[in-house]
């Protein structure tokens, strides 16, 4: 997989060609985005060639399409049509047609094909991701309500008063902060809430993650290691953080090591604490690329053999080939699915019936 695509390294050139095409074609858009327009609007075509390049390294139109899908919901929020969307990647396609060209470029016109095709059906809004039967989504619209007043403490309050009538801090996990947090991020998107909601809502959760920990830190050892990170660049880190929680509460030693870690550090780390497993966590697309260099370094090493490496997030729920790629030995969708597979590598636990493990 090659990350340092020849779209990337001509991103900004790219993009600039791709809107002074767009503006010549299109003389209504500066009255109708602007002064400041042109340059928002070459900022966007610079995301898209990034999710883009990820896309055709890791060969998965996929990637893109989703990518373009949620681009679609994005703009709707700001008022956007998705028609001007369209039309940008259709120059987008020309325009690599005519700068890149060979391989790459038709690799990367066939993501746009994908995208295309499916843009005009794509929703421009989306559901609620709180189901009001989901298990116990009382608690987590309740949770989620205190979180958008500004009210850190009823949130608090909500959450501690449940688990200690019982609640398992598992099902709090899941079934509580996975799916509000999610529902901020699709509130989020449609412009519904800003992004200091957002922060607002990730130091508030963390908060009361950490408040949970005694009953985390606790219980039986199983004598297995695991270091659970972020990859560089990556800041989205509460999901690999209830990750590593649940390997604590399943008896594994953790070290995590939080968001945005280098590479180099995160090597040192699993030499340093001898890790049976090393959990990945990426949720922006165009940071898989960092994700493969990362495992093709651990695996040059010449030392103790390499942990293995389960890796997780946004892409990998997207595209369920995609830890394949990056040279991963597995991936989990969830927390509680990622225990189950790092037992079934390490040999703990059997494979499921009919396959063998590595
Ligand atoms: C909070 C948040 C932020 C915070 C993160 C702060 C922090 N300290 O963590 C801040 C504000 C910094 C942020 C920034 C950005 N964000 Co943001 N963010 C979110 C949000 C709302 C919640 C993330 C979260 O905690 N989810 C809950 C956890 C529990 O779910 P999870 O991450 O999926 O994790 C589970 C599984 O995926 C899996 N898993 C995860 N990692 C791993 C690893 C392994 C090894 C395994 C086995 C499993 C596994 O297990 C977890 C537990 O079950 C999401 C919405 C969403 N859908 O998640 C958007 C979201 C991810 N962000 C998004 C975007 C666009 C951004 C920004 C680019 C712009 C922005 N919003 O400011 C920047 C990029 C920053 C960067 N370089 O990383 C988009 C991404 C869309 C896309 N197409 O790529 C989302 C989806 C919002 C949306 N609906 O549009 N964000």
């Amino acid at each position: 997989m090659d990350s340092a695509s020849s779209i990337q390294a001509r991103r900004g050139d790219l993009a600039r060609t791709v809107v002074d095409r767009l503006y010549e074609r299109r003389p209504d858009l500066p009255d109708r985005y602007g002064p400041f327009g042109r340059e928002k609007c070459v900022a966007d075509i610079g995301y898209h060639l990034l999710y883009l390049s990820e896309a055709v390294a890791a060969d998965s139109p996929a990637l893109f399409r989703e990518y373009v899908a949620w681009v679609k919901v994005l703009f709707a929020g700001l008022g956007i049509p998705w028609t001007d969307l369209e039309e940008s990647l259709r120059i987008l396609d020309d325009v690599l047609e005519d700068t890149i060209g060979g391989e790459t470029a038709r690799r990367a016109r066939a993501c746009i094909a994908a995208a295309l095709q499916a843009l005009p059906g794509a929703p421009d809004d989306l559901p609620p991701l709180i189901a009001p039967d989901a298990p116990h989504a009382d608690l987590a619209s309740a949770y989620l309500e205190a979180l958008l007043e500004g009210d850190r403490r009823r949130a608090a309050t909500l959450v501690v008063d449940r688990v200690e009538a019982g609640l398992p801090v598992r099902d709090v996990y899941l079934h509580v902060f996975q799916p509000a947090m999610r529902e901020v991020g699709r509130l989020w998107q449609t412009g519904r809430i800003s992004v200091a909601h957002e922060h607002f809502a990730t130091a508030a959760t963390q908060a009361v993650m950490g408040m949970l920990y005694p009953r985390i830190f606790s219980g039986h050892r199983i004598g297995r290691t695991l270091v659970a990170t972020c990859i560089s660049g990556e800041q989205h880190e509460i999901g690999i953080r209830m990750v590593a929680d649940f390997f604590e509460m399943d008896g594994w030693d953790t070290y995590y090591v939080g968001a945005n870690t280098p590479t180099p550090a995160i090597l040192r780390t699993v030499r340093e604490r001898r890790a049976d497993v090393l959990a990945v966590s990426a949720t922006i697309t165009g940071h898989i690329g960092a994700v493969a260099d990362l495992v093709r370094a651990l695996r040059a090493e010449a030392a103790a053999p390499p942990p293995y490496v389960l890796v997780g997030g946004y892409p990998f729920n997207i595209d369920s080939d995609l830890w394949h790629k990056v040279g991963a030995d597995a991936f989990a969708g969830a927390a509680d699915e990622a225990v189950r597979i790092a037992g079934r590598l390490v040999g703990i636990l059997p494979p499921p019936a009919g396959e063998a493990a590595r």
